[in-house]
């Protein structure tokens, strides 16, 4: 089965008790049992529950994964991952990363004896160089939040192979749709289902895919002793929202090519972040690795942090919000929003600087878009000379 009818039907056969050819939300905590140790597979909600099974099964599909396993959020979904770890491991992580991530690590697993180091990650010869003894693990996101940076996925699954240790993707901002990182040779992939496999900004969820069945185990039991799991009402928005995730990926992308192109000709802005563009570093691995180049484009404007002042909130179609990948189109700023856990003096050097803008192109009509940042644009007084 080709992508789009895995979204539509994998892990969804119709009900089999009515022939429902939507899961149902099976909102129930626990299930009677005929008799001692007799029942049908399903004793108790957290371990089991058919509308968090159906959404497991057709995420693995869609990342060509054997296993799927969700959470109540992309966060849990990370914790579930860490859970693979022991006091003592270090871990190699990208330098650019979901703040949330970022401060999952130095403020939470940092105090259970696990040590990080952050490196540019779009180098693999730097992840590499990184490698430690006990170095257990490599964490990256690509495209990276909120740089749009590229890490060749191919070559640090083959850095960790020769070392052995666990290579983890999130894949949130390419979606399963743009990008498949265990065919490249990941380990594991992690979304935050909040995104574009919802699509709809209306859940917060997360998901942990893998084919390795060591792995596997070890996380689905962490899934369960931990209990971090998603409610069957927001499983099965999921399910609704991912029905559609081929279509609205072609559709923020093809926005999304339209204002990278936009604003790199902007006299307001200074540099356009957007791997579908050739003027990206990455543009050929961007070519190479995914099927598309996303949703999300990033910039930086002349004129320092007042010009962000004077932008952000002057949008009426990009909202001024955290999160990304649903059909409305959102403006972050990343310093005071996303990524404002990681310390001013690490932002700066790995690049996230004041005067800097994320957009999660919508889907909504082009000219709408265009003409809403327009108007935001001209807010910005550096066009005119007026401002430093
Ligand atoms: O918000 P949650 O579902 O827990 O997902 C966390 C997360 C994980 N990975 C990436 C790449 C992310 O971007 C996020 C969440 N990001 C935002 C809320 C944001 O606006 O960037």
């Amino acid at each position: 089965m080709k992508f789009s009818t895995k979204a539509i039907h994998a892990g969804q056969e119709p009900d089999p008790t009515t022939g429902a050819i939507i899961p149902p939300v099976y909102q129930t905590s626990t299930y009677v049992q005929e008799g001692l140790n007799q029942h049908k597979g399903f004793e108790y909600a957290r371990t089991q529950n058919p509308t968090r099974f159906a959404l497991e099964e057709c995420l693995a599909a869609l990342e060509g994964a054997k296993y799927g396993l969700c959470f109540g959020s992309g966060l849990a979904a990370e914790g579930n991952i860490m859970n693979l770890l022991s006091s003592g491991d270090h871990v190699i992580c990208g330098d650019d990363v979901y703040g949330g991530t970022y401060r999952l690590f130095e403020k939470v697993w940092k105090r259970y004896g696990i040590t990080f180091t952050y490196v540019d990650a779009s180098d693999a010869s730097k992840v590499k160089a990184a490698i430690q003894p006990n170095t257990k693990m490599i964490w990256i996101e690509t495209p990276t939040n909120p740089l749009l940076r590229l890490c060749d996925i191919k070559a640090i699954a083959e850095v960790a192979k020769a070392g052995k240790q666990i290579t983890v993707v999130d894949n949130t901002f390419a979606s399963p749709y743009l990008q498949n990182p265990i065919a490249l040779g990941a380990d594991i992939v992690v979304h935050s289902v909040t995104k574009y496999i919802g699509g709809h900004s209306d859940v917060i969820g997360g998901a942990v895919l893998t084919s390795r069945d060591d792995l596997y185990e070890t996380l689905k039991f962490h899934q369960n002793a931990v209990g971090a799991v998603p409610g069957p009402w927001d499983c099965w928005l999921v399910l609704r929202g991912v029905k559609t995730l081929a279509v609205r990926m072609e559709a923020h992308q093809k926005n999304a090519m339209t204002i990278a192109q936009y604003l790199e000709k902007h006299p307001a802005v200074e540099k356009v972040m957007y791997p579908g563009l050739p003027s990206h570093p990455q543009h050929a691995l961007a070519k190479a690795q995914m099927n598309g180049f996303g949703g999300m484009v990033s910039f930086v404007l002349k004129g320092g942090e007042e010009s962000a002042r004077q932008f952000l909130g002057s949008t009426k179609l990009f909202s001024l919000a955290e999160s990304l990948g649903g059909v409305e189109s959102l403006v972050c700023h990343p310093v005071s929003m996303t990524h404002g856990s990681i310390p001013k003096a690490e932002r700066d050097a790995r690049g996230v600087v004041d005067a800097l803008v994320r957009l999660s192109v919508g889907i909504e009509d082009i000219d709408d878009l265009v003409k809403d940042l327009e108007a935001g644009l001209a807010k910005v007084t550096v066009m005119a000379g007026s401002a430093k």
